[in-house]
């Protein structure tokens, strides 16, 4: 039963296996431009139409299987040479996903089952990386996605004496330094990375806005948009909506949180202004929890301190893994297959370079799971190595569906099944898991406790949603390269009320600096994600029969909850999103007033402390 991390060995045999053995890419399939006749058969039958998505997810499944072994490989090895493949299969996937969606078009119109009209919608959506229209540029397009994620996986601090500083270790020092200049110092030396995929990015953007249009819309962000089982411009509205509901929360704990900086870094901190991004205990300031220790209420103590516990007890990273195995199997859920335990990468290799940023797989789409992470012992890696195995539990229980269906409901229910599951991490379920001796007793309704989840839950909204916001003006064309960085700060400082530490100019390309940017990865399900765990977790402890303040329940061991969960796993992408919404919460809505009964009592005690203070910025 034992479980080496991918190493050296593992790694270089998968690359050479793949070059030697894999078939030759196969010739690129040329897509047909705009206009021009796609099939001899001008009315095409509903059995056709179903023969041919039959035909199309086999072969996609193979060509995604292929795709998604060769990108373990390489972010698990970057080389030169695993880039190259890395390109090659990019460019593949997508002129197949092209081709086939422009061959699709031919059903649109006739009267389709349901769930065969659903498919022929996924297909055209199932790329977020879509295919522009010549064989040149698709290549040139892979080969600069491939780039832009590799510079950022090998980016490095190199400060001008001593050994240069990986991400990891940046952010170790980012959590516990408090000294002003040096976190500067570290702050910018990370966002130097991003220089370099300035004006590749630009090109990027043209690109893939090309193979947007191809797809019938105006750009990549309006065919990100339309992923939401309604139109691009509702789902805008829809955003809106959701942060009106959460951003008084935020805007308290802002003012808050400025105010005891100020004690701590004196009128580096301004009165009434944003705060230095470097002093949130972040590098993106997205989640605030490392600086717990400066803000926590006085009189309160420490509350529970995970990471000590984890490290007094010699917790290495497979076990981190364990207890979060451990707490979807007390749902009721199966235990992680072996091949997980065999194939997965659970530290960061000492003799190679890797994507150290948390990723779950699904390799085969059927079963051949695996985790990519670089553990550390603490509670910010305990919290997700949670949200890590939502993914594979959602891989795991949807391996049955269809591979078009292999989705989650909406890309944010993916990224929400984790950080359920990890609301449950309750002192008291610390104790049962026998990492806590004694659960302490509660003071003041909870407010420290509150306050250390919501400098993580609550810091993430505005970050959240103005990642994509920014994505979004970028692909429609409403920033230009010339204003990407001055557009990025603006909104930064517009959302979240923060400014950087160093002055900034066009040279610089500070949203590189975060993964999701170079790596293609849409980012407001994170914001979607943060407000349905709390409508998901009030759910489950309703069906668990919790009584008392939200923040108490958890559903470990809760055999009811678990098989609402499972229900909706299994679904998939199969059925519009509001019909899994209502499978698990009851209501076919997205709605934060969950996330703000739980915090309620925070609340409270924020606008306590505010009074009298000048809040915004
Ligand atoms: O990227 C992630 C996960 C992998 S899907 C580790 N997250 C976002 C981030 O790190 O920026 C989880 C929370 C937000
Ligand atoms: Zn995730």
């Amino acid at each position: 039963m034992y479980k080496l991390p991918c190493n050296v060995l593992i790694c270089l045999s998968m690359a050479l296996t793949l070059s030697v053995a894999c078939p030759p890419a196969a010739p690129p399939l040329e897509v047909r431009r705009k206009g021009e006749p796609v099939s001899a058969s001008s009315k095409p039958s509903v059995e056709e139409a179903r023969a041919f998505i039959e035909q199309t997810e086999a072969e996609l499944k193979k060509l995604w299987s292929r795709h998604e072994r060769i990108k373990f490989v390489q972010l698990t090895y970057v080389t030169h040479d695993t880039e190259t493949l890395a390109a090659e299969a990019e460019a593949q996937t997508m002129t197949f996903l092209g081709e086939k969606a422009r061959e699709a078009r031919r059903f649109e119109g006739l009267p389709l089952p349901e769930d065969l009209a659903r498919k022929v919608r996924l297909l055209k959506l199932a790329q977020t990386l879509p295919a522009p229209p010549t064989a040149d540029e698709r290549a040139e397009l892979a080969e600069i996605a491939t780039f832009l994620e590799s510079t950022y996986a090998k980016g490095k601090y190199c400060p001008p004496k001593g050994a240069c500083l990986t991400l990891d270790a940046i952010s170790r020092e980012l959590a516990t330094v408090r000294d002003y200049d040096r976190l500067a110092e570290l702050w910018q030396g990370w966002h130097a990375i991003a220089r370099p995929m300035r004006a590749r990015y630009a090109r990027y953007v043209e690109l893939s806005n090309r193979g947007a249009r191809e797809l019938g819309y105006p750009d990549l962000g309006a065919l990100w948009r339309a992923n939401y089982d309604m139109s691009p411009e509702e789902f805008a509205a829809e955003v809106e909506r959701l942060y009106a509901q959460v951003q008084p929360l935020y805007q308290a704990m802002h003012c808050y949180v400025r105010k005891r900086l100020r004690e701590r870094y004196g009128a580096r901190v301004p009165e009434a202004g944003p705060i230095p991004a470097h002093l949130l205990g972040n590098m993106w300031a997205q989640e605030w929890g490392n600086i717990y220790p400066l803000v926590a209420p006085p009189g309160q103590g420490r509350g529970v301190d995970l990471k000590a516990l984890l490290q007094r007890k010699k917790v290495n990273p497979q076990q981190m893994v364990r207890y979060g195995e451990g707490f979807f199997t007390s749902l009721g859920m199966m235990a992680l297959p072996e091949t997980f335990w065999m194939r997965s990468m659970f530290v960061r290799p000492r003799d190679r370079e890797v994507l150290c940023h948390a990723s779950a797989w699904d390799i085969t789409f059927s079963g051949d799971v695996r985790l990519k992470m670089c553990i550390e012992i603490d509670d910010e890696n305990f919290q997700t190595v949670h949200h890590e195995l939502g993914h594979i539990y959602y891989y795991l229980y949807y391996k049955d569906q269809p591979v078009l269906f292999q989705a989650g409901a909406h890309d944010g229910f993916h990224e929400a099944i984790g950080d359920t599951v990890a609301l449950s991490i309750t002192p008291r379920y610390l104790q049962q898991i026998g990492l806590l001796e004694a659960v302490p007793p509660s003071q003041d309704g909870d407010v420290g406790l509150l306050l250390r989840r919501a400098l993580d839950a609550v810091a993430f909204l505005p970050f959240g949603k103005l990642i994509d916001q920014w994505r979004w003006d970028v692909f429609s064309g409403k920033i230009g390269p010339q204003d990407y960085n001055r557009a990025w700060w603006e909104l930064r400082t517009r959302y979240q009320g923060i400014a950087p530490p160093t002055p900034r100019t066009e040279e610089d390309f500070d949203p590189g600096a975060k993964m999701h940017i170079p790596g293609n990865v849409p980012y407001i399900r994170y914001f979607l994600a943060r407000i349905l765990q709390y409508q998901f977790h009030r759910a489950l402890c309703e069906t668990a029969g919790h009584r008392g303040p939200l923040h108490t329940c958890s559903i470990h061991g809760n055999q009811a909850a678990g098989e609402r969960l499972k229900k909706l796993l299994s679904m998939g992408t199969s059925r519009p999103w509001p019909e899994a919404l209502e499978v698990i919460t009851g209501t076919r809505q997205m709605d934060a007033t969950a996330m703000l009964e739980y915090y309620r009592p925070l609340k409270e005690w924020l606008d306590k402390q505010n009074q009298g203070q000048k809040c915004g910025w």
